[in-house]
């Protein structure tokens, strides 16, 4: 099972192709529309305000409402772009950004905006995610969710995952939106940008998913969300935390009535445990911004950089529904390479809950 975008953000259209899905699974337009907009910018002041309508076109691999087991094509054309906004972004690199890598890499600058290095390229993600879902809910009853777990130095206070849909930074607690948008308003006003993390969980994965030494189930999500533009770590389970616990504050203990904690992120040796997978993903703070940073230009010149435009303050706050998707592309990757190998094996043993 392999996805893989093209497209430019300011290019006439962005896509994907989903290579082996299963026959069968009901796909229509209408199912993306959801996903898609959880993801788009312009649909709160807190992000970039360019505005796409992101409708999906099904150009391959759905024939009467069903797929067909043949490459899935789908479509989105780009409506609003500006190139205009990027003005003189050939001749310099903005400190932070990937247009100095791609330019040493390529020898090549895309005067139209951001390319492929722009935040667009997760829309064809979000996308591509929305079949691995369904499939994955039909199939397994596996449940994919997400949340923000932390913006700048903000932490949720609790966790809610209900409340999640009804703010728009995807947050847990309730009680702590109007922070969240003071915060987003003056940073914003102050030209600047911020990190942020982002968790996601899939309840619902029975043992066994996941290849035990290449293809480690979290091998393969690292891999996948280190893919989304600006992502800097990831982290499974404890993560990082376990550096400074003990294996009996690490070990999650197993009772006759399954595990007693999670601290594993529901993967042991590169396969799933039976219990949630949980993954969570660090955003870098978003390189293009108004407070002036040096840099060089074409010419070998200092130069001072302020990049205007319809930049998002922080690209983690609509970054849940990409790490959702992702965690839900690998999981269905990893759901068909165990069938294809194991076929139902793990389904006769002792299950834990
Ligand atoms: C982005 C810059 C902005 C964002 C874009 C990501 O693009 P533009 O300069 O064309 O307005 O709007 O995000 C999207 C369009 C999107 O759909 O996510 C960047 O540099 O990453």
């Amino acid at each position: 099972f392999t996805v893989t975008t093209f497209g430019e953000s300011h290019g006439p259209a962005i896509g994907c192709v989903v290579d082996g899905c299963p026959p069968g699974l009901a796909i229509a337009p209408e199912d993306f529309r959801a996903d898609l907009e959880r993801r788009a910018t312009g649909r709160t002041r807190h992000t970039s305000q360019r505005r796409e309508d992101d409708d999906i076109e099904i150009l391959s691999g759905v024939y009467e409402g069903r797929t067909t087991g043949t490459p899935i094509a789908l479509l989105i054309r780009n409506t609003d772009q500006r190139s205009k906004d990027y003005g003189n972004i050939v001749e310099t690199f903005r400190p932070g950004h990937a247009d100095y890598t791609y330019w040493q890499k390529y020898g090549i600058r895309d005067p139209r905006g951001g390319g492929r290095s722009s935040a667009r390229e997760t829309t064809m993600r979000v996308a591509a995610g929305v079949i691995a879902r369904k499939w994955l809910g039909e199939r397994h009853g596996v449940r994919v969710r997400g949340y923000l777990s932390q913006l700048g130095g903000i932490v949720p206070a609790a966790i809610d995952l209900d409340v999640v849909e009804q703010n728009p930074f995807f947050w847990p607690d309730a009680a702590q939106v109007p922070e969240l948008e003071a915060y987003m308003d003056a940073l914003r006003k102050s030209g600047d940008s911020v990190g942020a993390r982002v968790t996601a969980i899939a309840e619902g994965v029975p043992p066994g998913w996941g290849e035990p030494i290449y293809g480690k189930l979290d091998g393969e999500l690292a891999a996948a969300m280190m893919s989304i533009n600006a992502v800097k770590g990831v982290e499974i389970g404890d993560g990082f935390a376990a550096v400074s616990q003990r294996g009996t504050q690490h070990r999650d203990e197993i009772r006759l009535d399954g595990f007693t904690s999670n601290h594993a992120g529901g993967i042991l040796g590169g396969i799933s445990t039976g219990q949630p997978v949980v993954v969570s993903v660090a955003f870098k703070p978003t390189s293009s911004i108004l407070v002036p940073g040096a840099s060089v230009n074409l010419a070998g010149e200092p130069v001072e950089v302020v990049t205007k435009g319809r930049h998002d303050p922080c690209v983690g706050i609509r970054a849940t529904p990409i790490v959702e998707a992702m965690l839900a592309l690998v999981l269905m990757d990893q759901a068909l390479r165990h069938r294809a190998q194991c076929g139902d094996v793990g389904t006769v043993l002792p299950r834990i809950p």
